[in-house]
Parts: C-alpha cells; sequence; structure tokens
C-alpha cells in the first residue's frame, strides 16, 4: 500500500491506533490520531493529535485514508462524521494486513482465542518456525511490519471488532473455535456479531486452511477444511488425555497443565493448525511439555482449608463461564457478574443446578442475575455483594472442604474494572490474603 504523502487519520488513541499511527507515518503518510479522551499522552514519533474530538471534529476533518480502533464502533456517529470524508475507511488489522509480509493464522471464536494463540505461537517458535502472538492478544497486529525481522507468521488473535472493517484481509490459516452470544451491547442482534465474525472468510481460496469446531455452522468458503471435537466424529478428537489424528494418539496433554476438555479443543485446533506448516506429532509433545494457559483462564490461585480458588475473570460471556462449569469436576460455588451487557444467565441455569451448591452475584448486573437465580433457589442459593471482597467472603462461607470456589463473572468488567485482568488480579490479591 502507498501511503507516502498520504493524508491520514487514525480514530482512537490506544494500543491499536498508536500502532497503525506508527505504522502509517513509517510508510510516507502525515498523520493525525483523533480521540474523544480530554489528553492524548505516548504518541509515536511525528505522528500529530486532535483530543476532545466530537462528531463536529469529523465533520470538519477531511483524509485519504481512516483507520478506525477495533473498540470504536463503526456505526457510531462518531465514526461516521469521518468516514464522510474520508477516502477509504479500514481498521487497524487491515492495514497491518497491507504491510505485513508473512503468513498468517486467524484465531477467532467467542472463547479460547488467546489461549489458542499461545499454543500455536509456542509450537511453531519450538520448531523452529518464528512466530509472534499479536491482534486482539499480545501486540497489536501494526506492530509486526515495524520490527527489524518481522516473524515468519503471525499468530494473529482476531476479534469481531477487528473483523468488521476488513477490506483484503486473507489469513493462510483460519481457526474458527466456536461460537455464542457476546458484544450484545455493541451488535444489534446475535447473528450481526455473527457476521461480523464470518468475515475472517472472505477472501479465502483454494490453497488456504481452516481448522473449525465440528458442527459449527460457518457456511461456505473456498480453503480445505479439518475438523476437531471432543464430543463428535472429526479429524481430530480427544481420547483419555490424548489428542487423536485420524483416530491415532499423536499428542500427550497430560504433560500440560490444559485443564478442561475446552483447552483439549484449544490445543487440537492450534496443533492442527501448525500441522498446515509442517510441524511433526513428537515436537508438538516436546513444545507442549509444562505449558501452563495464560493468567485469568481457569487459573488455580490457591488450595485454603480444602477449598480450590479458581480465577477465571477472562469469562466475560456466557459460553466462558459455562465452559468453566462444565471442566469442574468438585462441587462449586460460583462468583458471578459485573457489568450489564444484555446477557441473559437463563440459558445456564440448568447447568448450575447441576454444578454447583451455591451463587455469589456481584457488579451493575448483580440484582438483575439475583433475580434470574430466584428459579433455582430451592437448591441452588444465591446472595448479593456489594464488592468482590465481599462477594469472596460470601463464598468462603458457603464453601467447605473438597469445594471450589469459582470467579467465572460470565460478563465483563468494566462496571467497575478497567478490564479483565485487573479484576482477575484484585480476585488474585483478595484470595492471597485471605488466612
Ligand atoms: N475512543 C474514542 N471515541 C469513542 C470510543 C473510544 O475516541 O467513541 C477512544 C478511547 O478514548 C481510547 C481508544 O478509543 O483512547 C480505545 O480504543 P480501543 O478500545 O480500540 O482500545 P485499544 O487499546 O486500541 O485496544 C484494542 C482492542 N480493544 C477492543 O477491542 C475493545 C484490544 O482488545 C486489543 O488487544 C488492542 O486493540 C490491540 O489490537 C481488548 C478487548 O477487550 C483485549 N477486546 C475485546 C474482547 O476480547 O472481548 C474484543
Amino acid at each position: 500500500m502507498n501511503l507516502e504523502n498520504k493524508n491520514v487519520i487514525t480514530l482512537g488513541a490506544g494500543s491499536s491506533g498508536r500502532a497503525a499511527a506508527a505504522l502509517a507515518v513509517s510508510a510516507g503518510a502525515d498523520v493525525t490520531i483523533h480521540d474523544s479522551r480530554d489528553t492524548i499522552s505516548d504518541l509515536p514519533k511525528g505522528v500529530k493529535a486532535v483530543a476532545n474530538a466530537t462528531t463536529a471534529t469529523g465533520n470538519a476533518s477531511s483524509c485519504d485514508l481512516l483507520v478506525v480502533s477495533p473498540g470504536i464502533d463503526g456505526n457510531s456517529d462518531f465514526v461516521q462524521s469521518y468516514q464522510q470524508h474520508a477516502g477509504e475507511m479500514i481498521g487497524e488489522v487491515e492495514l497491518a494486513y497491507r504491510f505485513y509480509k508473512g503468513r498468517i493464522i486467524a484465531i477467532t471464536g467467542t472463547n479460547g482465542k488467546t489461549t489458542t494463540t499461545e499454543i500455536v505461537d509456542r509450537i511453531l517458535n519450538h520448531c523452529g518456525v518464528s512466530c509472534v502472538p499479536c491482534g486482539n492478544y499480545g501486540m497489536p497486529f501494526s506492530e509486526l511490519p515495524l520490527m527489524g525481522e518481522p516473524p515468519a507468521v503471525a499468530a494473529l488473535e482476531v476479534s469481531s471488532f477487528q473483523l468488521e472493517t476488513v477490506v483484503d484481509f486473507h489469513p493462510n490459516v483460519v481457526i474458527w473455535l466456536n461460537f455464542s452470544a457476546d458484544h450484545m451491547d455493541r451488535y444489534p442482534t446475535l447473528q450481526a456479531y455473527k457476521d461480523a465474525k464470518l468475515r475472517v472468510f472472505e477472501n479465502l481460496d483454494a490453497d488456504d486452511h481452516v481448522v473449525v469446531r465440528a458442527g459449527e455452522d460457518v457456511g461456505d468458503f473456498k480453503a480445505s477444511v479439518a475438523t476437531f471435537s471432543t464430543e463428535t466424529n472429526a479429524d481430530y478428537t480427544f481420547q483419555d488425555g490424548w489428542i487423536c489424528e485420524g483416530g491415532e494418539k499423536v499428542i500427550d496433554l497430560s504433560v500440560t497443565q490444559l485443564r478442561g476438555l475446552h483447552n483439549a479443543e484449544n490445543a487440537m485446533a492450534a496443533y492442527a493448525a501448525c500441522s498446515v506448516l509442517g510441524v511433526k506429532a513428537e515436537d508438538v509433545n516436546e513444545a507442549l511439555r509444562g505449558f501452563a494457559p495464560p493468567l485469568h483462564r481457569c487459573e488455580l490461585v490457591r488450595t485454603l482449608d480444602g477449598v480450590e480458588y479458581i480465577n477465571d475473570s477472562k469469562a466475560t460471556n456466557l459460553h466462558a463461564l459455562d465452559s468453566a462449569l462444565r471442566s469442574q469436576s468438585r462441587r462449586v460455588v460460583l462468583i458471578a457478574g459485573g457489568k450489564q451487557k444484555g446477557l441473559d444467565y437463563t440459558e445456564l441455569l440448568p447447568r448450575l443446578q447441576t454444578t454447583t451448591k451455591g451463587v455469589v452475584v456481584f457488579g451493575e448486573i448483580a440484582q438483575q442475575l439475583a433475580a434470574t437465580l430466584e428459579a433455582i433457589s430451592d437448591t441452588v442459593p444465591t446472595t448479593v455483594a456489594t464488592s468482590l471482597e465481599e462477594a469472596l467472603g460470601q463464598a468462603r462461607d458457603m464453601a467447605e472442604h473438597g469445594d471450589t470456589i469459582l470467579f467465572s463473572p460470565g460478563t465483563s468488567s468494566f462496571d467497575m474494572f478497567s478490564g479483565y485482568e485487573e479484576r482477575g488480579d484484585c480476585f488474585r490479591r483478595i484470595t492471597n490474603n485471605l488466612k
């Protein structure tokens, strides 16, 4: 892409907006970051900034290229005020794609993206293929083309927000892990959320590869397909702690710290995608020895008085919460709740009835959630807490030796925290201070 002397506006001064701006400057563009915040710090060299940006600022601005950060809704008046005088509008992932020369494994799905991204990264680097995890997790994709020696492969976690604004984006391998409701505060319908995600397939051709969970409805595309499943027939299946390929045991997950069937699926998908690049099962076995998933994903914080404390703060939607419940082998006291983002926990009531002995709810959604849980109150009592500290105290009162206190909120954290990491760190800190 030729950006020499082009006028570029990047919307959003977060990590992706700043990385996109740096990339555009390096390509010779005249770049300004616009953000509705009143101060913009850490500007890349050569980039100008406009703070306090509004639709009025957008109406008065024009550019050759508008690059929108994923967290800013492309349908908002804010973005549209800029788009009307922009030669082209794309997202940060599309911009990075136009400059990155390596191969791309694009990893999407509602849950498990980050763990899968980490496993791909671990396998490939162990097998001598340079790889960097990036995108929705790790560094913004736009940082890769600017590296002195860009990696041969980008393990690119892509969110629906990032996929909304792709145009030519064409990964070599796509992993589709799963799909369920999320981000209903951004999308008008579940189908709109899915349509955004499905855009990952739109430029594939016959030389490309798709790794998809068996039974997922992902429509038609041109690429070869490999399926995985812990439940049904597939190219990759799971038996006695082993990933099986064509029915034969090939990867031993018992030597890793990956717990639960959802993590087995993440590992299968990662292995299948790396196989496309020619890695051998024996090298993957070596690569995964001791592998632990990233923090905040069913992370065992400690065991106190025979009670396990598990931090699953990354569970920001109901599918993730359901997966966490499914993978517990002990009776659970659940701590759930957080931001009100239009999710209905009713669908989880049968699972809660079979797995939990009590629930503590907290956050913006607490009262609504307590009302939903009223339907199972004869077997699963619910209490309401006003803080995470209080929630842990109440959960501790309910738990007995041999139980698990599972912190798996099922929704986002932004009502009380800056993100799921801060929320999980807070849970870990309080837990570690318990006497
Ligand atoms: N902003 C405005 N006007 C608005 C809205 C926001 O100016 O109307 C500004 C904010 O003031 C802020 C900036 O936009 O300065 C934030 O942009 P952003 O939300 O895109 O944040 P980034 O820091 O660029 O982070 C984004 C992703 N964030 C989101 O998709 C919400 C990060 O994913 C990603 O890691 C990063 O780019 C690098 O690629 C985070 C995330 O929560 C982890 N993702 C969602 C999820 O996983 O559920 C999809």
